[in-house]
């Protein structure tokens, strides 16, 4: 099977001894009270950047490599947190390593509804405790024709959405962003129908591809990346693996999802990576990998098509994009 490289980390980036935290003060410093002691590590190339407040980063601690790990090289760190989509803070790829900052993600909770035995408000700590995390290194593919690889932390959403007991009628789930206009930008703008909505059937949700991430290169996410919770879905295009999530629910009909909502002609419901069919403005054939000058071949199904092409088997691809 494949195995994990060893991240690539400036030593400005490398958390010093004494701020190092295992699992356990993790889960207590997300909930606030360690929080002060910790905010040192991974300041790194932000710090520099100016503008919005320093964010502070937790490491992980020890954790399991998943099987489901790529081989490729890594992006580096500063690829993956100065060049994101992430609309809520604008839509240039800088605005949310520029703005980011100024969201606060604790504390943070997790409203459970729909069709479902367990429907509650879930402090993010005690959605997370039952879990052990994971290193799950990913390509991510943009509907924009680009690519980067990431080495996320996370845990396999299967198995939380199981502790909420989904009824025999829920079909789909649907994932919802903050919406807080004072600490995102975006959202004084139109770019999109707010808060970002996004939706997986239940089977693919339950997949164990699909995951939460809470974390990249060993550390909590930094915001511009969907701190504290966010979903990814390696199969589909980034747009996706919605960030920073408040709301899960099960319902029994597919879904809005902000993307269609805003283009539906453009974007679909399933969105997965197909190289065969393109966008209206443009060919999906080819990817671009960030830092990379030549383009490469996009993968059907960003190359899981052995896990995941049993679902859409029988369905036209190019109706149900
Ligand atoms: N809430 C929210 N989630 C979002 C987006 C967004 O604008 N808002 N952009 C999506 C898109 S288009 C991509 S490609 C990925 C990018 O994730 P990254 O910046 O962590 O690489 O996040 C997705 N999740
Ligand atoms: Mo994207």
């Amino acid at each position: 099977m494949l195995i994990t490289k060893a991240p690539d980390i400036r030593p400005s980036e490398i958390t010093p001894e004494s701020v190092y935290v295992n699992r356990r003060q993790f889960l207590r410093a997300s909930s606030g009270a360690a929080l002060g002691a910790l905010a040192l590590a991974g300041a790194g190339a932000a710090a520099f950047r100016g503008a919005a407040p320093v964010q502070a980063q937790t490491s992980l601690g020890a954790l399991k490599k998943s099987p489901f790990t790529t081989d490729e090289k890594l992006n580096s760190f500063d690829d993956i947190t100065t060049y994101n989509n992430f609309y809520e803070f604008g839509t240039d790829k800088s605005d949310p390593a520029r703005h980011a900052g100024r969201l606060t993600t604790k504390p943070w909770t997790v409203k459970v509804e729909g069709l479902c035995e367990k429907p509650a408000d879930y402090a993010l700590d005690d959605l997370l405790k039952p879990h052990a995390l994971e290193e799950r290194t990913y390509r991510l593919r943009c509907v924009e024709a680009w690519s980067m690889v990431i080495p996320w932390v996370g845990i396999p959403l299967g198995d939380v959405l199981k502790r909420f007991e989904p009824t025999s009628k829920a079909r789909f789930v649907e994932f919802t962003t903050l919406y807080r206009p004072t600490e995102l930008p975006g959202q004084r703008t139109a770019a999109l129908d707010w808060p970002y909505v996004e939706g997986l059937r239940l089977d693919e949700a339950m997949h164990p591809l699909t995951i939460f991430a809470v974390g990249l290169y060993g550390k909590t996410l930094l915001n511009q990346n969907g701190a504290p919770i966010r979903l990814v879905v390696p199969w589909k295009y980034g747009f996706k693996s919605i960030k920073s999530i408040v709301k899960i629910r099960f319902t029994d009909t597919q879904p809005k999802t902000a993307w269609s909502v805003a283009n539906p002609r453009e974007y679909g419901f399933y969105s997965n990576v197909n190289p065969e069919v393109d966008h209206p403005r443009w060919s999906q054939a080819r990817e671009r990998r960030i830092g990379e000058f030549f383009r490469r071949k996009s993968e059907m199904f960003n190359g899981y098509g052995e896990q995941v092409a049993r679902f859409y088997a029988g369905m036209d691809l190019k109706k149900y994009y």
